[in-house]
């Protein structure tokens, strides 16, 4: 169609009268977890009841709808609350003249859900790339930004790439090799074995969650290979001037197209070698992030790999000395542009990885430590806050808080499930919306709701208290597809749902691909949208009667900020997703 024409008719869709939508979780519900769908209208309609049939039609529930408060582009708003069907069973709801999806019920609504997240996770490697099926990014990197050592090429090829450019970064893949083996030592069975270490296609012996999380320790040990040298950095936005594939990329940081990458050091002062400059003063917020991930790792290997389990305990504490000596944050670097990760806080970090070490060593010193740390950030600060800066309070949960616990004498537990309880009572208390979400809509807002959602979950195994069910289950069902737009956050899963077409990035563009199991940025404040620079929607935008609010959400390979995958908050999307798949010793609600 020729593209005048084509706009004419996607102007006239857009003003037409849109019906009403119902939408819900489309991986599915679990038996005895709350089940909502909810009920979204961009005109002003008035509803009673609702009703599930089964496949044939058959009515099994009526109910009544529960009016709620706006949001967004839906002006009117119920709750569809179908918890007491504990069926399995595949089922539509419908209301108002209009008909769900299927919604399925099943034991097993999760089950391989973790795993397909994984598909991500490889397609990211750096170093060998199962999906090229060759080494990419082989000559990183060359040190910049360090007066003694500027110059000196080091070793590191491996590790992800961050998001859809190849940057990467100790403070995420640091986190999300942590919450890859905190995946595998709580919920191993939920994960399968079907691609060695390299992430072919073959079995290995080895949980493939496992595999994946070696992949990035061994980067890890690359990007701190001694005691006085930390790497935090590699590659920095010089990377955005090609749109490249990561095999022919042909970025340029000084030494020709395609040649070593720049990789900076933690050096506890401003960085930036061009205009703008971060805040960094100090190394703990990268060093315990690095002992956290070594800590843990070293007790996981320990009988299955002792000599690489004595290196990583001694890398542990290495960067843990580190951490305490050179207190303050190791913030991204940024390049041309004004924007990088602006970690404010470090103590989490250290709190995690002291609690990684009383674990490893039982050392009573780490666990003082990790409770002293523990009292002087209870809440990570973003919950409860209407903005942030990007990536200011990460992670975006602080798992330090559980491993206390895990450890922890009875007086102690109480003391950190009740840092848990306040974090989440400040996001609910922002929740009294129809979606029941009160996270703010930042810059990858879907790691924000990953990580309520998983601290809820973990404040609910810690103390069997279901107050906050309801919020983690809108939270997981925001994900995927109980959002105004009716969109899986995950592209392919479920694999016959809807998710993104048309992420923002060159390997989906260019190869062409299904980028399976990559977790988008997500909605932002339309504000944001707005203020942001080089945004612009390459197609008519098919979600537009529901980009009318507070908050947009685009399916446009233009849109970085808002469908753009991202590397981290795919990795923590794993732990709750084999968590939810494990038998569930949950409360009810
Ligand atoms: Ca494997
Ligand atoms: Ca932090």
């Amino acid at each position: 169609m020729p593209l005048v024409e084509f706009l004419i008719v996607a102007q006239i869709a857009a003003t037409a009268a849109v019906p009403p939508a119902i939408r819900i979780n489309q991986l599915g519900y679990l038996p005895d977890a709350p089940k909502v769908a909810v009920f979204c209208a961009l005109e002003k309609i008035e509803l009673s009841e609702f009703a599930v049939t089964d496949l044939a039609g058959k009515a099994v529930l009526k109910r009544p709808a529960t009016s709620a408060k706006a949001f967004g582009p839906c002006v009117v708003n119920y709750r569809l609350d179908f918890s007491s069907l504990r069926q399995s069973g595949d089922y539509r709801i419908s209301a108002g003249g209009v008909t769900s999806p299927v919604v399925r019920i099943r034991q097993k609504a999760y089950a391989g859900a973790a795993d397909t997240l994984l598909y991500y996770m490889r397609e990211q490697r750096s170093g060998f790339n199962p999906l090229f099926k060759t080494v990419v990014h082989i000559r990183d990197g060359i040190v910049v930004d360090d007066s003694a050592r500027a110059g000196k090429f080091v070793p590191v090829t491996g590790g992800w790439a961050d998001a859809s450019d190849y940057l990467q970064y100790v403070m995420t893949s640091a986190n999300a090799t942590f919450v890859m083996l905190m995946a595998y030592r709580d919920h191993a069975s939920s994960y399968a074995d079907h691609f060695d270490s390299r992430g072919l296609p073959e079995s290995n012996g080895v949980p493939d969650v496992l595999d994946e999380a070696r992949h990035g320790l061994n980067w890890l040990a690359r990007m701190f290979p001694s005691d006085s040298e930390m790497y935090n950095q590699l590659g920095d936005d010089r990377d955005h001037a090609y749109w490249d594939l990561p095999p022919t990329d042909s970025s340029d940081y000084g030494w020709g197209k395609g040649k070593e990458r720049a990789l900076y050091p933690c050096t506890g002062k401003p960085q930036g070698l061009f205009k703008h400059k971060n805040r960094s003063d100090g190394l703990a917020s990268t060093a315990g992030k690095y002992a956290s991930a070594f800590a843990l790792a070293a007790s996981i290997y320990k009988k299955s790999d002792p000599a690489f389990a004595r290196k990583l305990h001694q890398k542990a504490l290495s960067a843990y000395a580190l951490g305490k000596k050179f207190p303050g944050v190791c913030q991204g670097a940024p390049g041309g542009a004004p924007y990088f990760y602006e970690e404010d806080n470090w103590v989490d970090d250290m709190e995690l990885a002291a609690a990684q070490l009383y674990a490893l060593t039982r050392d009573r010193k780490y666990l003082r430590d990790a409770l002293e740390y523990a009292t002087r950030e209870p809440v990570t600060p973003w919950m409860g806050a209407d903005t942030a800066k990007h990536y200011q309070w990460f992670p975006w949960h602080n798992n330090g808080h559980y491993e206390i616990w895990r450890n922890a004498n009875t007086a102690d537990r109480k003391i950190v499930a009740e840092y848990y309880r306040k974090g989440l009572e400040a996001v609910v208390r922002r929740a009294d919306n129809g979606f029941r979400i009160g996270i703010p809509f930042i810059w990858c807002s879907n790691n924000l709701m990953a990580s309520f959602a998983t601290q809820a979950f973990l404040y609910r195994r810690m103390t069997g208290d279901g107050q906050f069910r309801e919020y983690e289950q809108a939270a997981l069902d925001w994900l995927f597809g109980a959002n105004p737009w009716g969109v899986s956050m995950v592209i392919g899963l479920p694999h016959d749902g809807v998710f993104a077409r048309d992420p923002h990035s060159v390997v989906a563009k260019e190869m062409p691909i299904e980028l399976t199991g990559a977790l988008l940025d997500g909605p932002v404040y339309s504000s944001i949208y707005k203020s942001l620079l080089g945004i612009s929607l390459r197609d008519p935008d098919e979600y537009a009667p529901f980009n009318t609010g507070f908050i947009v959400y685009h399916d446009d390979v233009g849109d970085y900020s808002t469908n753009e995958p991202i590397m981290d908050g795919t990795a923590n999307l794993s732990y709750l997703l084999a968590a939810l798949a494990g038998p569930q010793s949950a409360t009810r609600k």
